[in-house]
């Protein structure tokens, strides 16, 4: 069993609306902690951390709040680092999904002093990988993919790794349920070499048959899987509490599925749970949610296997 660490980061400037800054609250209030508890030789919820609100500034150059996301990020790594430091098992409760970008950095580096080798599987309705000159908004949360993979915008990663080498390589990543990736960032996709299954292949192949392939390989070794979790990977019909909604993703048995097989895999190392928003929810529906999908992500389904089953 391992020990467990939430991390709030009520952080909304790196999203289009308002509102995900108050993720950590409504997946406390559907008592992920609680449910963890069941899973985690002990779970500690740390709180939040400080960082910047938002100023709901236009963008500049092509991004929308540069200096708060670069704020929130240092935070976030240090947090997230103190936490692998301590041989426990960070969750990262968003927040906009930039956040990822300090997270991710502190689990890469955690890897390569450790001898680990990190496969990141990034869990989303979206590539995540504009950059500015791409972005058509400017948001910043639409960029964590680029920026880890040694792109623009550099300033985010700034000081967080070294800077000579990105801190993720496309093969380390793998992107599962995108279903509104824009025109530049397909090609974008394509040359970074990024392994995608966007809707479409899940549709054709299936959860199962997606997951194995997106999982293959990790029996081999010391592998950290850091799992990237933005809530709009869900269809909005059971998830709509999340800022960019997008129809037509994953349901209630794919999610579950998709957690099942990477909590078989027992190697998970850390987790990202982000774009939740309160304020776009109904009666907290996102985030009971997605604390039922979490428990499955810890091994909820897979504690006592029914007699019969030919696993
Ligand atoms: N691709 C769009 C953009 O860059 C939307 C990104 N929104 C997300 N990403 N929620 O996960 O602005
Ligand atoms: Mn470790
Ligand atoms: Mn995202
Ligand atoms: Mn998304």
């Amino acid at each position: 069993m391992v020990a467990i660490t939430l991390i709030g980061a009520p952080s909304d400037v790196g999203a289009a609306r308002l509102g995900a800054a108050m993720g950590p609250e409504a997946l406390r209030v559907a008592r992920l902690e609680q449910a963890l508890a069941r899973f985690g030789s002990d779970v500690l919820d740390i709180g939040n951390l400080a960082g910047p609100t938002n100023p709901q500034a236009d963008a500049q150059s092509g991004l929308r709040h540069l200096s708060e996301a670069i704020a929130w990020n240092r935070t976030v790594h240090r947090a997230v680092a103190e936490q692998l430091a301590a041989e426990r098992l960070p969750v990262l409760l968003g927040g906009d999904h930039q956040l990822a970008v300090g997270s991710i950095a502190a689990v890469a580096q955690h890897c390569r002093a450790n001898g680990k080798r990190l496969r990141v599987l990034w869990l989303d309705a979206h590539a995540d990988c504009n950059t500015p000159a791409m972005s058509p908004s400017g948001n910043l949360h639409g960029m964590p993919v680029a920026a880890l993979c040694g792109l623009e915008p550099k300033a985010l990663v700034a000081g967080l790794a070294d800077e000579a080498a990105p801190i993720l390589e496309a093969a380390q990543l793998c992107q599962i349920g995108l279903r509104s990736v824009d025109d530049q960032e397909k090609r974008m996709l394509r040359e970074l070499g990024i392994e995608a299954y966007d809707m479409r292949a899940i549709d054709e192949l299936g959860m199962r048959e997606v997951m194995t392939r997106a999982l293959r390989g990790l029996d081999t070794g010391h592998v950290h899987l850091h799992v990237s979790f933005d809530v709009d990977f869900l269809d909005p019909e059971i998830a709509p509490g999340t800022g960019t909604a997008v129809r037509g993703g994953v349901n209630y048995r794919e999610a579950q599925l998709c957690m099942e097989m990477i909590a078989d895999t027992g190697c998970l190392g850390s987790l990202d749970v982000v774009e939740v928003n309160p304020a776009l929810d109904i009666r907290n529906q996102t985030a009971e949610l997605v604390v039922d999908l979490v428990e499955s992500l810890f091994g909820k389904s897979t504690l006592v296997r029914p007699v019969g089953d030919a696993r």
